[in-house]
């Protein structure tokens, strides 16, 4: 067995010497940067336009714009001793300033701790503390919520966060907008960007990552700037995105589908176009599509059927759009049927996870391919294993569990040595949680989980999470939470609950209302509530999921 390396300030397990000289010698890691990147995009062709922020009035950003307000925000963060290796907690919708902000951090090395918009207090407090951010930012206000109200009480309570920058009316904190300033004047030594000392290395880490969990908390995924460039341009290369790629990021660019497959950052990378979408509904993106000449976007399964639904009837002109990549969680073999037809454009699935392996249907799959599997990896070097419950390899065409290794899936989650004992195999495997099957051309299906989560339309809630906040209320004694099935979302959430005695009657909504108000992302309150006296028990005495999920089935039916 190869030991794990750690490299310092990495602070999780990395590739072992070995395997990161084989991926430098096949070409995948390149030795780049983010910040390199950009800069070098920018010499190449300044007046290109690198993003559309269309609301609420139209802004754009060449990739010269992009790359001097990185700089001059880099300088502003730089001044005010945010340093390479800090976190810094980003908890931005898509809004242009989202990405000023990543590429400024990209350039002094900070690390970005990519929040999802619908995050709250519980998940936002465990951020900045767990990583102990020196800095967190934020819209404003968005979706109707004071994010500024959130950040006092979070900052009051973490010792490490020194700043909140706000783009918008800051009322307390600081105003994003205040932040640039002029290179030059940041004294050297402070993190100049220009400076090579700052610089961060490819080999470093670049940002850190949600996982979708299945723990009590989120882990942290450590991605570096050579692991995830690689899986930017093996992606670029697949779906054919160039300089004329002209893509609507639909999903919150926070997420790593629409950020990396082959997502806003793979179309900087080839020097196209990333237009925010301010909302995924067809009456927001379907007007866009049209003025904005989109040609590429990515969505989740419940948002590609309801656009699947809406273009015939619709008087937009979607006929720029080529292609269109649905994943995140299982699409149907129905409806995958029916989207090329309605949107006029290819169809391809994605099967990814933010820890690394991304599987892609390829252009040239014929249709059955592309509507009944979830593609093939990106790399030749991408090491799929589908092993039985003993750990023995199946042969291909039967189930079993995914488990994968390569040059962009990462060894280990970050400060989280308990959990890599487990979620990793010794020699470097990823343990998907994923049950899949191997057809005879290579091509991934995904066929279950073994893992203990809910994929409510690509968004993933573990129970363990929801359970212990639900256990926190006085009347209840026990809890469950299990996927149910849901035409719509996939699956949707539903916590049998089991009450303390004597305790008075309870309605659903008290137990959805104590959920919401802990303050967690509006996606984990539970779908459904069921007051039971007992859980069904496993043979050696543990609460049957399994089982409970099965009576669930039955009673909806
Ligand atoms: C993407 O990333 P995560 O980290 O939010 O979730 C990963 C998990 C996978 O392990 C799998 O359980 C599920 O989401 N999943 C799918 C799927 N794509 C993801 N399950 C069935 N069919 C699919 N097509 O979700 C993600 C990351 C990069 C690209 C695309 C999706």
């Amino acid at each position: 067995m190869t030991p794990l390396a750690t490299t310092p300030g990495v602070d999780a397990p990395t590739w072992p010497d070995g395997f990161a000289e084989r991926y430098r010698k096949a070409g995948y890691w390149r030795g780049e940067t983010f910040g390199g990147m950009l800069r070098e995009r920018a010499a190449a062709h300044p007046d290109r336009i690198a993003l559309v922020d269309p609301a609420p009035e139209r802004r754009t950003w060449t990739y010269r714009e992009l790359d001097e307000r990185a700089d001059r925000l880099a300088a502003g963060f730089a001044a005010r001793g945010i340093a390479k290796g800090d976190r810094v907690v980003l908890h931005l919708p898509n809004v242009g300033e989202f990405f000023e902000v990543v590429f400024a951090l990209f350039r002094i090395g900070a690390l970005p701790v990519y929040a999802l918009p619908a995050h709250r207090e519980t998940e936002i407090g465990y951020f900045c503390s767990f990583t102990e951010a020196v800095a967190y930012v934020i819209p404003d206000k968005h979706a109707g919520f004071d994010h500024r109200v959130l950040a006092s009480r979070v900052k009051e309570r973490t010792p490490s966060l020194r700043h909140v920058f706000v783009v918008g009316d800051p009322g307390e904190h600081t105003a994003l907008a205040e932040v640039a300033c002029d290179p030059s004047e940041v004294p050297s030594g402070e993190g100049d960007p220009s400076g090579a000392l700052s610089c961060p290395e490819p080999h470093e880490l670049a940002f850190l990552q949600l996982s979708g969990g299945t723990t009590g908390v989120p882990k942290l995924i450590p991605r570096t700037h050579d692991d995830y460039l690689y899986s930017l341009w093996g992606s670029n290369e697949i779906c054919g995105v160039d300089a004329d790629t002209r893509f609507l990021v639909v999903l919150p660019a926070a997420h790593n589908f629409p950020m990396s497959s082959p997502g806003w950052l793979g179309v900087l990378y080839a020097g196209g176009t990333s237009v925010l979408c301010p909302g995924p509904d067809p009456a927001t993106a379907f007007p866009l599509v049209e003025r904005e000449r989109i040609t590429m976007t990515g969505l989740v399964p419940p948002l590609a059927l309801v656009w699947t639904e809406a273009a015939p009837g619709s008087e937009h002109d979607l006929s720029s759009l080529k292609l269109v990549l649905v994943g995140g969680a299982k699409y149907s073999e129905e409806a995958a049927r029916r989207l090329s037809p309605a949107l006029g454009c290819r169809l391809m699935q994605v099967f990814g996870m933010a820890e690394g392996l991304v599987n892609y249907t390829r252009l040239d799959d014929d249709e059955e391919t592309v509507v009944t599997t979830q593609g093939l990896p990106i790399s030749p070097d991408d090491e799929i294993r589908i092993v039985d419950d003993a750990g023995l390899d199946v042969p291909d065409g039967e189930f079993g569990h995914l488990l994968t290794r390569g040059p962009y899936t990462i060894r280990g989650y970050w400060r989280a040595p308990e959990h890599n004992a487990t979620a990793f195999t010794e020699d470097g495997f990823y343990l998907t949680g994923d049950i899949v099957r191997r057809t005879a051309s290579g091509h991934l299906v995904v066929e279950g989980r073994a893992k203990d989560q809910i994929n409510r339309g690509g968004e993933k809630v573990a129970p363990e999470e929801v359970e212990n906040i639900i256990l926190a209320h006085p009347s209840v004694h026990d809890v469950s939470v299990v996927a149910v099935a849901d035409a719509y979302l996939g699956e949707r959430s539903l916590a049998f609950v089991i009450l303390r005695e004597g305790a008075g009657p309870l309605k659903p909504v008290a137990i959805k209302r104590f959920v919401r108000e802990r303050g967690v992302a509006a996606y984990k309150v539970p779908d459904l509530v069921e007051f039971v006296d007992a859980f069904p028990q496993t043979g050696i005495g543990k609460v049957s999921k399994k089982q409970l999920r099965s009576t669930a089935v039955a009673e909806q039916h």
